[in-house]
């Protein structure tokens, strides 16, 4: 069966020190390391969160305070603190995270407009990435997906990814939330194994 790795926004904006820490996320960089020097993945594909300083995602952008809920172009929009913006050094991957196998990159939220939790598509489910149509170009069969942020982009990213029939699992040692209250991302765990996401530990 042919497998991909598919690492999600392993970038420095989502680490320690970052924009938009994701607490304890360099933790994780060792992990996949290991994985993507250790096991033959016909594809490693990196997804970087890639916005414009303008993206209506920005709680400055909108004269909002951050964890302000906006609607954006129809749906919910939470506001974030600026984070990824393109020419940065925190839309850069992590120097730690060994990219020497990547075979393929995928940058999303570069519409201003709408963001995009998932790799696969916008949060609109109005433009894909053409992710979906580069794994079935190369035979992939099954996802395994780590990265950032559990409960934000690799949520959507391991459900999107069922709905475009791969088999899908999540390295739970691959990946943490930003939101470690109430419940440290074990909602999310609970929902992707609902939603037919395996869990490997
Ligand atoms: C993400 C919030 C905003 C993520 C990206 O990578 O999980 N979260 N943009
Ligand atoms: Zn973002």
């Amino acid at each position: 069966m042919r497998k991909a790795l598919l690492i999600v926004d392993v970038q420095n904006d989502f680490c320690e020190g970052g924009s938009l820490a994701v607490p304890a996320a360099s933790e994780i960089i060792p992990y996949i390391n290991e994985l993507t020097q250790n096991n033959p993945y016909d594809e490693i594909i990196l997804t970087q969160d890639f916005h414009p300083a303008n993206h209506k995602s920005f709680a400055s952008n909108n004269d909002r305070q951050v964890g302000d809920n906006i609607i954006l172009n129809g749906i919910p929009q939470y506001m974030w603190p600026d984070h990824c913006v393109q020419g940065t050094t925190g839309a850069e991957f992590h120097p730690q995270l060994d990219r020497s196998r990547v075979t393929h990159i995928v940058q999303k939220g570069t519409n201003t407009e709408i963001d995009s939790y998932s790799a696969f598509q916008d949060n609109n489910h109005f433009m894909k990435t053409g992710l979906g149509d580069y794994l079935r170009s190369r035979n992939i069969e099954l996802v395994e997906i780590v990265g950032l942020a559990l409960d934000y982009c690799v949520k959507y990213t391991c459900l999107d990814s069922v709905r475009e029939g791969f088999i899908t699992c999540l390295h739970f040692n691959g990946t943490r939330a930003v939101n470690v209250k109430p419940e440290n991302g074990r909602d999310t765990i609970y929902e992707l194994l609902q939603n037919q996401v395996s869990v490997l530990a």
